[in-house]
């Protein structure tokens, strides 16, 4: 008899983006950089598949609809990337969703926040991180992957 494969699905990275991030490299490019939002989801499947990994990437401008989306990740993810935007600064529920989450969550900023202005500097989604990126702009992305499949790595 066919001995049972104990080997489990492993579980897409959920890269999760918040409002205005859909602007990126059209606007503001001496503060964000010139990479789009698209240029960053193929980046991030390239890192990804590099590690033997695969990633859902959304952005939403609506707080509920992140919300819905880390609910989601919940039993559909087995880590989570969130880069809130603007929410960070502001987003209990964002943050009490997170809380909720058995997998590693790593928030990602493009900006270093703490150069910028005062209102900048708290991040709720900071509280319910694993671990924080900030300041190096897309790759920042690239290197919360990295972080990622050492982490899930370590705990297999
Ligand atoms: O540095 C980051 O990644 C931020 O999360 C970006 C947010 C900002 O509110 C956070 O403080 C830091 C802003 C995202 C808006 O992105 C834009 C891109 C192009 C043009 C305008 C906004």
């Amino acid at each position: 008899m066919a001995k049972k494969s104990k080997q489990s699905k492993i579980l897409p990275i959920y890269i999760l983006n918040g409002p205005n991030l859909n602007l990126l490299g059209h606007r503001e490019p001496e503060v964000y950089g010139t990479t789009t939002l698209a240029q960053i989801e193929q980046m991030c499947a390239a890192q990804a598949r590099s590690h033997g990994l695969s990633i859902v990437f959304h952005q939403s401008n609506l707080e509920g609809e992140i919300v819905d989306q880390l609910q989601e990740a919940r039993t559909s993810a087995g880590a989570v990337i969130i880069n809130p935007a603007g929410y960070g600064h502001t987003s209990i529920a964002i943050l009490d969703t997170i809380q909720t989450l058995k997998v590693p969550v790593i928030e990602v900023h493009l900006s270093n926040i703490h150069r910028r202005e005062p209102y900048r500097h708290l991040s709720y989604v900071s509280k319910g991180a694993t671990g924080i990126v900030m300041g190096l702009g897309a790759q920042g992305y690239l290197r919360a992957i990295d972080a990622i499949a050492d982490i899930l790595k370590r705990t297999k």
